[in-house]
């Protein structure tokens, strides 16, 4: 089910106005002063502490409702929607699920998600710049279009993207990262926050495996540097190979959470 079409498709605005651009933590004027540089880093970080403040908030309504978050989280293309499928398809009815899912344009992902019978809110940022992450805030308004008290699980499908959505917390209890194969083994290492702040790792597309040159130890091991101990889910969600030890790891945190 797509909540009333798509006219609860959100529509946000930048936290920033142009004349002052969209921040993230590492950001900084290229070539400007210690000074300024320092203020700069003060701006972000305000900007970070409101985020937080907020996720802190959707955090409590989450706990009240007793309704379990993660926030699933990759580069464009390695396999959120597909997974969520895929992983919907499994869990329900057992455990009421909803999802949210945030692109620069279009509701395609609302789409494929609808016709698994899940509540689906669809968010675009593409209007005021396209932000290429979900903050809280934006968060807390697509959560007014869902029954939270008739939901076990709230997936959020992140902005594509390996860097800005793991700086900003949105109230969830876990958070994913997709990985496909085709995207190299070096990624954890390029992109170590997004791997630091995850719970899980989801391996995927190994059904490419034999027409690739990956390694896939290597890919491991390269998370595991970041990450020691996370779980890794080696996974294709094209033909659901390894699919179990996935769908035990989310249905046990979630049933554990709302015991
Ligand atoms: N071969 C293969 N293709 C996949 C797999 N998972 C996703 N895809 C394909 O990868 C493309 C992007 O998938 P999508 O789920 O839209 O990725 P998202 O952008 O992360 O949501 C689509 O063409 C999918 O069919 C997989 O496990 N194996
Ligand atoms: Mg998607
Ligand atoms: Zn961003």
């Amino acid at each position: 089910m797509l909540i009333n079409g798509f006219k609860n498709r959100i529509r946000y605005h930048r936290q920033s106005s142009p004349k002052s651009p969209h921040l993230h933590a590492g950001d900084h004027p290229a070539g400007g002063s210690k000074i300024t540089a320092t203020r700069e880093i003060k701006v972000v970080r305000k900007v970070l502490d409101v985020n937080d403040a907020m996720a802190a908030r959707n955090r409590e309504v989450f706990a009240e409702k007793n309704v379990f978050v993660l926030n699933m989280m990759s580069s464009p293309g390695s396999g959120k929607t597909t997974t969520l499928e895929k992983t919907l398809a499994k869990i329900m009815p057992e455990i009421r699920s909803a999802v949210i899912v945030g692109d620069i344009c279009t509701t395609n992902d609302a789409d494929r998600l609808a016709v698994t019978g899940v509540p689906v809110v669809q968010i675009n940022t593409d209007e005021f710049g396209g932000d290429c992450h979900l903050a809280a805030h934006v968060i807390e308004k697509a959560v007014g279009n869902l029954d939270l008290d008739n939901l076990d699980l709230l997936i959020v499908e992140n902005v594509g993207n390996l860097v800005c959505p793991a700086e900003f917390d949105i109230g969830e209890n876990l958070r994913a990262v997709v990985l496909s194969v085709t995207e190299g083994e070096d990624k954890p290492l390029k992109y170590p926050l997004m791997f630091r702040v995850c719970d899980a790792v989801l391996l995927n597309k190994i059904d490419l495996l034999p027409y690739l040159e990956y390694d896939r130890k290597l890919a491991v091991k390269n998370i595991l540097q970041i990450h020691p101990e996370i779980p890794v889910f080696e996974i294709s969600a094209q033909t659901e190979e390894g699919f179990e030890p996935w769908l035990n790891w989310l249905t046990q945190n979630v049933k554990q959470k709302l015991k």
